[in-house]
């Protein structure tokens, strides 16, 4: 194959990026599913690594690993139910073990434990359930024994990267589509040349046109991946998130769940990440045998039943280059001139303000029902009217008001403070 220059190559990639990013820049929320041998120990999908395990040791783990009948599919439907638009598997961890029917790593799925290829189970249930594929892809492996020479080794190195594109290959021919490609952990090697990726990924691209890759690879390719922190970055971004803030791979449930995001704290960084124009790929690691760990499905299916009734405010949200604001209880999404207050706490009067928007709303509306809410406007002070003692929202106690402006909002935030009216150039706003 002929391969381009570094400056070609993004210049494409920029060229058909609009196209190829079109689903997943509307799509805002994903399933992360991170599931291998590691699942059965529950210490953490490092634990080989941390623990010092020796390689031989730690394989016996795949004569072991058994995974019930339907897992993916469990996973879909519960991404599905959450409001989830795409999913990402660990088709091969850093452990090195294969979960698909790999003709170059016989460490696999259909060769030991489960002898199914879980792969193709999680694409078939993506495409049911009608979500994103994405294929998470270690680059390095604590299993292939070229893998660490890697590093010092040209032979080794040779071969090290071969296996990698066949793997890949493997993963990018035999299941159609695939819409994401996530690599990960880009060592021993440090640089792009040294991962060979500029021409990888060149040629995987051949194979799945409209493909989107992340940064992991050494190259920035088409997205960026914060990880457990939310960060806007300047081009596409997505960050992923575990569910407790602790490990990927399966953990106790019954002691997770402590340390587990609850649907307000998950509606929470969704609303971070809308507003910095990113997406959240939130982390669910099955238990041994593949189904889900309890602790998860509740504030999903929670999550899922407010998107479903203030999808608006997710969905259609832009990134917020505008100042606009609500009040101290509020989070806010912006989609064209409409402003989304997101109302994390209910105070039960009968009234709530707003400062600092230049001009009245025409409109506002409870989101999930439509209804009309009274409102006064004064001084650049708005004042929803009548509202019920009861939080309107029963899902999650999150209940979103819906501003319509005639046009773009201008909103200064404390724009009437007595102290900028008196000798201040109030068009300036507070600077906080
Ligand atoms: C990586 C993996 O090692 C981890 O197991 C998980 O799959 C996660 C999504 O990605 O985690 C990282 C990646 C990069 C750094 C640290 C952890 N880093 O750069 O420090």
């Amino acid at each position: 194959m002929e391969y381009i220059s570094r400056p070609e190559y993004e210049k494409q990639l920029a060229a058909t990026r609009d196209r190829r990013m079109k689903w997943w820049r509307d799509a805002r929320f994903g399933m992360f599913i991170h599931f291998g041998l590691y699942s059965q120990l529950g210490r953490g999908e490092w634990v080989q690594l941390e623990e010092n395990i020796p390689v031989d040791e730690y394989a016996q783990l795949a004569n072991t690993f058994s995974v019930i009948d339907g897992a993916p599919r469990e996973w879909a439907k519960l991404a599905k139910d959450a409001g989830m638009k795409y999913m990402v598997l660990t088709t091969r961890h850093h452990e090195g073990f294969s979960l698909w029917d790999s003709k170059v790593n016989e460490y696999n799925s259909v060769n030991y434990g489960p002898h199914r290829d879980i792969v193709r189970e999680f694409v078939d249930a993506c495409r049911e359930f009608g979500l994103g594929i994405g294929f998470y892809s270690s680059l390095m492996d604590w299993h292939h024994p070229d893998a660490y020479k890697a590093a010092y080794d040209p032979e080794a190195r040779e071969r090290f990267l071969k296996y990698i594109q066949d793997l890949n290959t493997e993963l990018l021919t035999n299941y159609g589509k695939i819409d994401i490609l996530w690599y990960d952990i880009p060592k021993p090697m440090e640089t792009f040349e040294g991962w060979g990726s500029l021409q990888r990924n060149q040629f995987l691209r051949t194979l799945q046109p409209d493909i989107i890759i992340n940064n992991r690879s050494g190259l920035p390719e088409d997205f960026g991946t914060p990880e457990e922190h939310i960060n806007f970055c300047d081009t596409d971004w997505e960050a992923c998130m575990t569910f407790n803030g602790i490990s990927w791979g399966y953990i106790n449930s019954e002691q997770a769940k402590a340390y587990s995001y609850s649907p307000q704290k998950i509606i929470t960084m969704l609303n971070t990440c809308i507003e910095g124009g990113g997406n959240l790929l939130l982390n669910v690691g099955p238990k041994p045998d593949g189904s889900l760990p309890e602790e998860v499905r509740e504030p999903l299916l929670k999550v899922g039943k407010w998107l479903k009734e203030n999808a608006e405010a997710v969905y259609t949200a832009e990134k917020i280059e505008i100042p606009i604001g609500g009040n101290g209880t509020t989070y806010e999404s912006l989609s064209g001139n409409n402003v989304y207050l997101w109302t994390r706490v209910w105070s039960g009067h009968p009234e709530m303000g707003v400062g600092g928007y230049l001009k009245p709303p025409k409109r506002i509306t409870l989101l999930s029902t439509g209804e009309e809410i009274k409102f006064e406007y004064k001084g650049q002070r708005l004042i929803m009217k009548d509202l019920p003692k009861e939080c309107p929202d029963k899902n999650v106690g999150v209940p979103v008001f819906k501003l319509e402006f005639e046009e773009r909002p201008e909103y200064l935030r404390g724009s009437y403070y007595p102290q900028i009216a008196n000798g201040f150039d109030r068009s300036k706003g507070m600077k906080i």
